[in-house]
């Protein structure tokens, strides 16, 4: 059993500094300990702005949103705070990493133990969106910014249990949960920043609070797994971000959900062995899984349909 806290965070200003986004992040852990909690999941980028919105120039001030350090001076005190507390907590960051004279940049998530070990770590797959600045004001630059994960979807044994990371746009893509799931995952941690009105259709953005929970419903069923979404939400910066951050149980069911757009903690109660009785029966995948018909999946990228006949 794991009491998990979903601290949603609301809108990130460009000029907010780390120590103020980190005194945010401090309340709701606080928040979480009160409710006695022992793990928090934060959203993605949850230290900074969703600053691939903008085309930035500038080096200096692009590298200013990343970290190359976890923990670095700003969120020392949320590591050195958690671990008074006993709480554990999964956090994503723009991280930067220098090889030399080479500067490499993820979309990361990382797991933090009761201890204030550094237990795990994902950097983000499924980047969305464009590396070429569109002619519009919503740009969606996560292929600009950040490099593909080069980590894979690992899952760590903590917290007394199997779990996993994954980010954002990552949820949208069964493969994300399968792999996960071929590891005996029992909770996927993800955090999120989903805007809309960019440029979609209308159509697609109404429908856009619907294909989060849907998504994610299906990874956890599919997978006999709990799935803990946590969203940056609210208007940051004149771009509307969707909320609804949940904890989906392995039945695939809503069992506890945010009601705002902003900072708020939600806790639940999470027994591991709930996904038990799936991966038993309709989902015990050594028994009913046919790898030897998937091959596809692996072997092919994009959609190719079937050469047309001719009449
Ligand atoms: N952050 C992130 O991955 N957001 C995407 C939206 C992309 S819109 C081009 C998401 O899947 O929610």
């Amino acid at each position: 059993m794991i009491r998990v806290g979903a601290a949603q965070l609301g809108p990130i200003a460009r000029t907010e500094t780390r120590p103020q986004v980190v005194k945010r992040l401090l309340a709701l852990l606080r928040e979480a300990k009160s409710y006695n909690c022992q793990l928090v999941a934060y959203p993605e980028l949850a230290l900074t702005t969703f600053f691939p919105r903008w085309p930035l120039e500038d080096e200096a001030e692009l590298d200013g949103f990343y970290e190359t350090a976890m923990p670095g001076p700003a969120t020392q005190p949320l590591f050195d705070e958690a671990r008074r507390l006993g709480l554990g907590f999964s956090i994503g960051f723009a991280e930067l990493v220098l090889e030399g004279n080479r500067k490499r940049r993820f979309n990361t998530s990382i797991l933090v133990d009761q201890g204030g070990a550094i237990v795990g770590k994902y950097r983000k797959v499924h980047l969305p969106g464009h590396a070429d600045v569109l002619d519009r004001p919503g740009q969606h630059l996560e292929k600009r910014f950040f490099e593909v994960g080069d980590l894979g979807f690992p899952v760590y044994r903590a917290f007394g249990g199997i779990l996993g990371m994954c980010i954002c746009n990552d949820r949208r893509w069964p493969e994300t949960y399968r792999v996960m799931g071929l590891q005996g995952v029992e909770m996927v941690l993800l955090g999120y920043n989903s805007p809309v009105g960019l440029g979609d259709p209308y159509e697609l953005d109404a429908l856009e609070s619907f294909h989060n929970h849907l998504v994610m419903q299906a990874g956890a069923y599919q997978n006999a797994t709990w799935v803990v979404g946590v969203a940056k939400a609210g208007t940051e910066e004149g771009f509307n971000q969707i909320g609804q951050t949940c904890i989906v149980a392995p039945s695939g069911e809503i069992v506890a959900q945010c009601a705002t757009l902003g900072d708020e903690l939600i806790v639940r109660d999470c027994d591991l062995d709930l996904g038990a009785p799936y991966r038993a029966d309709i989902f015990n995948f050594a028994a009913h899984r046919r790898p030897e018909h998937y091959r596809l999946i692996v072997e092919r990228t994009g959609a190719i349909p079937p050469p047309e006949k001719k009449s």
